[in-house]
């Protein structure tokens, strides 16, 4: 009789174990399918989006590359990029006038042009603030490249601002040029 419990115990453990085993093995094979069929979703969903918007690898660097032409009637702007530079041949802007800047990247490293709000005396703006008010952007300018692109301020914008590169420590290192846009 002893014999016959302890079986009677250890067969249902037995079963139980098995019926585990299986559920894990269950799971397991749900999540390699599921994950098969996100990776799947997602890397569709990239194909996809590629050619509309190419900046969105972050594998492969993305230079700009605008070259758009002059505006009737625009005035040129020449800007300049180096280590740690930034010259621009025109400082104060009107709204409303068509202004056709044309920015050099003269050195040899990546340099952006970005035209940002600056506090009233001059000094940086936040960077929350900077972000959410700069004019202009074009981000990753390859060295010995030339960006061309016009714009015109409206007459909302006057006021302080400056041209500015905002790669990894180019900004504290000097790339900052003052600029005035009047009414
Ligand atoms: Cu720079």
């Amino acid at each position: 009789m002893p014999i016959k419990k302890q079986y009677a115990q250890k067969y249902p453990q037995l079963m139980g174990r098995i019926l585990v085993l299986v559920l894990a093995l269950l799971m397991v094979v749900c999540i390699d399918i599921g994950t098969s069929m996100t990776t799947h979703s997602t890397s569709t969903a990239h194909t996809i989006s590629t050619p509309s918007h190419n900046t969105t690898s972050q594998n492969t660097i993305h230079y700009d590359n605008i070259q758009e032409t002059a505006k009737p009637g625009s005035v040129k702007v020449e800007v300049t990029l180096a280590e740690f530079t930034i010259v621009s041949s025109v400082t104060a802007f009107h709204a409303g006038t068509p202004y056709y800047f044309v920015v050099a990247n003269r050195g040899q490293q990546v340099h952006e042009f970005l035209i940002l709000p600056v506090k009233p005396d001059g000094s940086p703006q936040s960077p929350d603030v900077q972000y959410k008010d700069k004019l202009i952007e074009i981000e990753q300018i390859a060295p010995g490249t030339t960006m061309r692109i016009n714009f015109t301020f409206p007459p909302s914008v006057a006021g302080r601002y400056e041209i500015a590169c905002q790669m990894r420590g180019h900004y504290q290192a000097g790339m900052r040029f003052p600029i005035v846009v009047s009414a």
